[in-house]
């Protein structure tokens, strides 16, 4: 039954340092593993066409840095036809070393009977190749007590052997011990308790003796304007398999519709490997692999990631401040100089450099930034101004530009983020233009407000 794995790329492909950190690809469900001194990301392979809306994931490539700054592409190292008993949807996975060996657990599609399963394939090196270890799925639908979406295995090996498994999707958590040859269950599946909120995505680990587990939420009650984003959550427990404590956020909503994140230590710092749609082109199912520094405090608690987003809110050259700003509505005890006045907002609440606010006005509003010559521009990023008043997050935005005649939406540009307390990035190929226009669609009831947005020449 094992299926010989499907390496397609043969040649390791060239490297960028900064987020997202590999653009010849979409690449997303990063899960990291460091071997001695290189980390290894085991991302799942987006190739949704523009403008669909399922996912199309065929592969799983690993990605490699020794310095968390520069990142090789070493190609696809399994894929659906890793598994002879499965048909489709190759999604998250995550690979845990025993033995001198690398299991790689994967969610994947089976053709028989249910949706999701989780398979697990074995290799020699953290590079593969791989194989299936067992010749059918660890965990199908048929599985007693099983999840309501059988994907996203995390698993993890304490200090005295025993292995365990966390997955599940839909709500719905679930956890099981796994035996030594790291491809069979061990007694009964259970449903850990205090993990607040659970979406999917967990990410299990150890530190300092205290048990940790990161999952995705998607509560609007601090994590997400909207359920359809999700953010990551953390819980901490003293044994294995909970209860559970959960603890706060670690990264706040991203780009993308879906947040799934790991974490890991490479050369004494620890590091959030996720993703977001920022790269050029990018969405929801186009998405890319990001990696932030993470800060642990003295009592072991997790500093939430403030994400550097679209290769660096700082790089390229800001041309806000060389802009002439105007806007369809401007309330006025607001100002409009807010946007573009160089400001570093410490929250979407943070009026010290002015705000911009358009309330009472709802629907679609704009602010535009007008240069009496054409500039070349290939990103952008807004910092949302929310008063928890009359002024909200916005439901939708867009980037539209003056092609000479007319406005159209940029082509290419990744999705218009609307998360607050955090910079917004969108990235597109580069335009030539005099003017740029930030439309924005409020919630209903809600108006919106900018603090600060940033547009970039290369
Ligand atoms: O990539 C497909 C699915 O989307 C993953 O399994 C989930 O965690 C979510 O990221």
């Amino acid at each position: 039954m094992c299926g010989v794995v499907t390496a397609v790329a043969a040649v390791a492909l060239p490297a960028q340092a900064a987020n997202p950190i590999i653009t010849s690809i979409y690449t997303a469900d990063p899960a990291p593993l460091v071997v001695g001194n290189t980390m290894y990301i085991y991302a799942g392979r987006d190739e949704a066409p523009a403008g669909t809306s399922n996912f199309v994931m065929r592969e799983w490539h690993v990605l490699s840095s020794t310095d968390a700054q520069t990142w090789t592409d070493n190609g696809a190292k399994a894929s659906i036809g890793t598994f002879g008993w499965a048909g489709a949807d190759a999604w998250a996975g995550e690979v845990e070393p025993r033995n001198g060996k690398y299991y790689w657990y994967t969610s994947i599609n089976g053709n028989g009977a249910g949706w999701m399963n989780i398979g697990v394939a074995v290799g020699d090196t953290p590079l593969g190749p791989f194989t299936d270890a067992k010749g059918g799925p660890l965990i199908s639908d048929s599985t007693a007590n099983s999840s309501g979406l059988n994907i996203d295995p995390t698993v993890f090996v304490d200090d005295d052997g025993q292995a365990y498994m966390y997955w599940g999707g839909y709500w719905s958590p679930r956890a099981v011990k796994l035996a030594a040859n790291m491809i069979d269950t061990v007694g009964a599946v259970v449903t850990p308790t205090g993990l607040t909120n659970y979406w999917e995505a967990p990410w299990m680990f150890k530190r300092n003796g205290l048990y940790y587990l990161m999952y995705a939420a998607n509560d609007t009650n601090g994590c997400v304007t909207n359920s359809s984003y999700a953010c990551q959550r953390y819980a901490t427990a003293s044994s294995p398999l909970g209860p559970w404590t959960e603890r706060g956020i670690v990264l706040g909503q991203v780009s993308s519709t879906t947040n799934h994140a790991g974490i890991a230590e490479l050369n004494g710092q620890s590091y959030l490997v996720y993703h977001t749609a920022d790269a050029p082109g990018g969405g929801n199912f186009r998405r890319s692999v990001a990696v932030d520094k993470l800060t642990f405090n003295a009592d072991g608690t997790i500093q939430k990631v403030i994400p550097t987003v679209g290769g660096g809110t700082g790089s390229g050259t800001n041309l806000g401040p060389s802009a002439t700003a105007s806007t369809s509505y401007v309330s006025s005890w607001e100002s409009l100089a807010a946007i573009n006045n160089g400001g570093t907002p410490a929250s979407s609440a943070d009026r010290a450099n002015l705000a911009y606010g358009n309330w009472p006005q709802q629907g679609t509003q704009w602010v535009e930034y007008t240069w009496p010559a054409a500039k070349s521009i290939n990103k952008s990023s807004v910092y949302w101004f929310d008063d928890d008043q009359g002024i909200d997050l916005p439901a939708s935005c867009q980037l539209q530009y003056w092609t000479g005649s007319a406005y159209a939406a940029v082509p290419g540009q990744s999705a218009c983020g609307v998360a607050g307390n955090t910079e917004n990035v969108s990235t597109f190929p580069a335009i030539s233009t005099t003017r740029l226009r930030l439309s924005i669609t409020s919630r209903t009831g809600y108006s919106t407000g900018v603090l600060e947005w940033k547009a970039f020449q290369p």
